[in-house]
């Protein structure tokens, strides 16, 4: 911690000899603020769901953001949200969000007795926790800081947020990556040398599982189901999807199920059209039912061009689908090339549409490699052992 602690006092014992205090422990932390994103995404959704199984055990979590996040949709009476909302003023260009966010951290701080605060994405978050911190000493608050992707890898490094970040971070107390490869990136970009622990994503298996009944209808039964999912940033190489589904409906009936929204929707949109294969694309938009849609999918495709883990990726596994994604980033992690799905190089499109009509056209190597994946979700990646390395991270703090 670096909050000022107060000075021990020197006890007398009942013999009269002075004996040296033992500096007062803090109690074990059970009251803890997470801020996030609340938006579709899959930093929000790891926050989310991390705080949900801490309520379930007992912790009192409370939310701390701009709105409530998307997949916040169960209720629990030690689960609260606290909205920060800028106040809007003419004189400001940009609203200052993140004065408003440090100001309500401070406030669910000291009005509900918080003890740690654990943000997800660093850029701006770790910074507003830092400044709620130094706004309330001589307390002692413990801040958290989980890394996800772009905060480390694009926007973290731009020359305008350089510094602010890695001080964010560096000044953290415990700093916690989801993937090998992210922790890697953090301390080569930005010279970090404070250890950072690697504590991957995770799926729920008995919410993402595969499904017998559905009464949603996505295609024809003669048609094989391909699925996106995504935010729909330049990150996520949404033109390659769209050129390797034209090419695998060369061979194979199929649908693309694109789900998602973002910047690069109406581009592909567009391609779509110019590739004359629009009426086979369903451009489904934000759904906050992935584990409904997930596995109606044969395939699930993401070819990124930056990737720090691909949580999707992993929800897909856990319904028993295979993944063609890239091999960048985190997602070798995730998803191993031949056994539960296959990687390529995002720039080698004939490799993913390679692997997609390999899939689409053996049942049986399908649903081996979508079997062994849900196998891989539930044993390496499963809730129960994330949530108790993050207990453990949050007790290492006392
Ligand atoms: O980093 C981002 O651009 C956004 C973020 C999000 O909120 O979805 O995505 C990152 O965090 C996810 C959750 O840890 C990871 O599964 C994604 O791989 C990661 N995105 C990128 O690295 C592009």
């Amino acid at each position: 911690m670096t909050a000022q602690r107060k000075t021990p006092r020197a006890k007398s014992s009942s013999s009269g000899e002075t004996r040296r205090a033992v500096p007062a422990r803090r109690r074990r932390p059970r009251k803890i603020g997470i801020t996030c994103y609340s938006h579709f995404g899959g930093s929000g959704v790891v926050a989310t769901e991390l705080g949900l199984a801490l309520a379930r055990r007992g912790f009192e979590i409370h939310f701390i953001a701009h709105r409530l996040p998307f997949r916040l949709r169960e209720f629990s009476s030690n689960l609260y949200f606290h909205e920060a909302t800028p106040a809007s003023y003419p004189v400001f260009e940009q609203t200052p969000y993140n004065l408003a966010l440090t100001t309500k951290m401070v406030e669910v701080v000291e009005n509900y007795s918080l003890d740690l605060l654990h943000v997800h994405y660093a850029m701006p978050f770790a910074a507003s926790a830092y400044l709620a911190r130094q706004l309330l000493l001589p307390r002692q608050l413990g801040v958290v800081t989980t890394l996800h992707g772009t905060d480390i890898t694009v926007v973290g490094v731009e020359p305008a947020f350089f510094r602010v970040t890695k001080f964010s971070i560096e000044s953290s107390d415990r700093v916690t990556a989801v993937s090998r490869y992210l922790k890697e990136r953090a301390e080569e970009s930005f010279g970090i040398t404070r250890p950072i622990d690697v504590i991957y994503n995770f799926v729920d298996p008995a919410v993402f599982a595969p499904r017998k009944h559905s009464s949603i209808r996505l295609a024809p039964p003669s048609s094989k189901v391909i699925m996106h999912a995504s935010n729909f940033r330049p990150v996520k190489n949404i033109p390659a999807v769209i050129r390797i589904f034209a090419e695998v409906r060369r061979k194979v009936a199929a649908k693309l199920v694109m789900v998602g929204d973002g910047p690069e929707k109406a581009g592909a949109e567009q391609l779509a059209r110019e590739l004359g294969v629009d009426r086979d694309v369903l451009f489904l938009g934000n759904q906050d039912c992935m584990e409904e849609l997930l596995p109606l999918a044969d395939i699930f495709l993401l070819p990124s061009s930056s990737e720090s883990f691909g949580l999707v990726a992993l929800e897909a596994m856990s319904a028993e689908v295979p993944v063609v994604a890239s091999s960048i980033g985190g997602l070798p992690e995730v998803v191993e090339h031949g056994m539960t799905g296959f990687l390529h190089d995002p720039g080698h499109l004939a490799g993913f549409v390679g692997s997609a009509l390999k899939l689409l056209t053996n049942d049986r190597l399908r649903r081996t490699m979508g079997r062994r994946g849900r196998r891989v979700a539930r044993d390496r990646f499963g809730a129960d052992e994330m949530v108790d390395r993050y207990i453990r991270v949050y007790e290492s703090l006392r």
